[in-house]
């Protein structure tokens, strides 16, 4: 800023009364100018205008101040908001001349902690330094520091947690986001907490917050920004106003997962149907933000190319869904009506994602079900049958993992899955013991079964991976919560619960309605 342009703002500025930013471009011309009041100006929002990764805006704001003030919050925020090159605060005495001129600027990531880097106050004579060799050095700084990101082609995120109140689950939701953004082939390279009496109900956390996310993800070179709670179609709104990358809150990722993992046609068709109502809701309003919130991770899954329709052909969509999934449905119910004829019993295998459920499948019944380490390796069903040591067989079922807070949509689409639980004579429940949330997930296991209407049927609690932990601990958690360890992994341990289940099985079947589990003996279960 030579001199003559800082005498020049500050006059008209004097005379006005009024603030006056200019913001100038690389070239050095004037691009935009904006008057503001005595206290404050607007700038316009350039978000689509340039960046990049390691890029700034090629802007730089040169604004008037009229009572003396340094730089303002609200002149950092846009610093930030903005990726500004530079902001400059020119001060205006009484006689309507420049004064001191104070400067800002981002300073790359390895900075410790700090993302604005202030310099001291100088006359504007001695501001005129070659402005395009400081910036672009600056650039070169910036894109250094992100060296190596660009490789391996997944997607970088910021995760975002917010502890509500006083919320127990705030570290466990936390590890769990990680957990699913690895399922997903997402790397979290940054993770931003805020604590909080209450939501915010724009922006879910402080926009202070916020301001500061959307510089960490820049200067990390992110391109998604993770939510660990799900957000109100209004958050998404505010939110995309200020971040320009995509935002996935929790519900959109678990989705995402589900539409990865989608193998079967009535898979994909509940995926399908789960995305959109989810999205359906965040379909109004802007443009620009709608696209960048439906394109999830990478873009996939099977919702993807069908969240650019509109609202009506969405509703369409989600009524013909519903058709085809209806009619699974009732096939669905055909088959179990002839598996009750069959008069075998069936035991239903559920519990938390990533608990060993198919694991279990496999070790019981010699099959070969898709096992990973991954959060909802299993989306559909599998029956096998498994003949007990007294030559009596059983149906065993093997199904969809359950999360906390599983989302209504999900349920909803899955209704179809879940149905294969309504027939189950005793549901085996698989908790893995080694994990430190074993409890809550125990608990959340049982709470969706109950608002599946499913509590009552007899449950037999099962304590996987027993091999991952000390004997005294197993005992620990299992005078806690009951239930027979075992290592479906190695084994150890399947014997005595079979023998188990299968005084479950029997007793409580023929307590109920006599023995009608021989083969041949008609009728429904009840
Ligand atoms: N150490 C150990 N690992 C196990 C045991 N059972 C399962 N696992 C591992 O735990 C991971 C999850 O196993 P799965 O059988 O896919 O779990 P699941 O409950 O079917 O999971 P979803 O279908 O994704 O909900 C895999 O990496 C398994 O190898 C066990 O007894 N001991
Ligand atoms: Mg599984």
């Amino acid at each position: 800023m030579s001199q003559e342009f800082a005498r020049e703002l500050a006059a008209i500025s004097f005379d006005t009364g009024r603030q006056v930013g200019a913001l100038v471009g690389r070239s050095g011309d004037v691009e935009y100018v904006t008057v503001g009041d005595a206290l404050r100006i607007t700038l316009p929002d350039f978000k689509r205008v340039r960046g990049g990764a390691g890029r700034f805006r090629g802007l730089r704001c040169i604004v008037t101040h009229l009572r003396g003030e340094p730089l303002t919050a609200d002149n950092l925020t846009d610093l930030q908001l903005l990726r500004l090159d530079a902001m400059v605060a020119v001060q205006v005495d009484g006689e309507g001349m420049p004064g001191l001129a104070e400067y800002a600027s981002l300073c790359p990531p390895d900075r410790k902690g700090e993302m604005i880097a202030r310099h001291d106050p100088l006359p504007p004579h001695r501001l005129d330094f070659d402005f395009l060799e400081w910036i672009e050095s600056l650039e070169v700084e910036f894109r250094e520091s992100q060296q190596g990101i660009e490789v391996g082609g997944g997607e970088r995120a910021v995760l975002v947690g917010a502890a509500i109140g006083r919320d127990p689950y705030a570290d466990e939701r936390l590890d769990e986001m990680r957990e699913l953004a690895r399922t997903a082939g997402v790397e979290i390279v940054e993770t931003i907490v805020q604590r909080r009496a209450d939501p915010d109900p724009r922006y879910l956390i402080g926009r202070g917050k916020i301001q500061d996310l959307v510089v960490r993800a820049w200067q990390q070179g992110a391109t998604l920004v993770l939510f660990d709670r799900d957000l109100t179609p209004g958050q998404v709104r505010h939110i995309t106003d200020l971040v320009e990358e995509r935002i996935v809150d929790r519900t959109q990722l678990i989705l995402d997962i589900f539409a990865q993992h989608a193998r079967t046609r009535e898979g994909r068709l509940q995926v399908e149907l789960a995305q959109l109502r989810y999205r359906l809701p965040r379909l109004t309003g802007h443009g620009t933000s709608m696209s960048r919130l439906a394109g999830g991770i990478g873009g996939r899954g099977p919702g993807e190319n069908k969240l650019e329709v509109d609202r009506r052909r969405a509703r369409e969509r989600i009524k013909r869904l519903e058709q085809g999934l209806e009619e699974i449905s009732r096939r669905r119910a055909t088959q179990r009506a002839q598996r009750a004829r069959d008069g075998l019993p069936i035991l239903s295998i559920v519990g938390y994602t990533n608990a060993g459920k198919s694991t279990l499948l496999n070790r019981l019944t010699n099959s070969a079900v898709l096992v990973e380490d991954k959060l909802f390796a299993t989306l559909d069903p599998s029956s096998r049958r498994l003949r007990f040591p007294r030559e009596r067989e059983v149906i065993v079922t093997d199904t969809v993992g359950f999360i906390r807070e599983l989302p209504p949509d999900l349920v909803a689409g899955f209704r179809a899955t879940l149905e294969e639980i309504e027939e189950a004579h005793v549901i085996l429940h698989v908790a893995d013991v080694s994990s430190s949330a074993v409890d809550s997930h125990v608990a959340s296991v049982r709470q969706t079964l109950a608002d599946l209407g499913l509590a009552t049927k007899p449950e037999c609690l099962i304590l996987n991976k027993c091999d991952r932990l000390a004997p005294e601990e197993v005992a620990s958690v299992a005078r806690r919560l009951g239930g027979i360890p075992i290592s479906a992994a190695t084994g150890d341990g399947v014997a005595e619960m079979l023998e188990a289940v299968e005084s479950l099985v029997f007793a409580s079947h023929e307590g109920h309605e006599g023995n009608t589990f021989a083969p041949g003996a008609g009728g429904t279960h009840p």
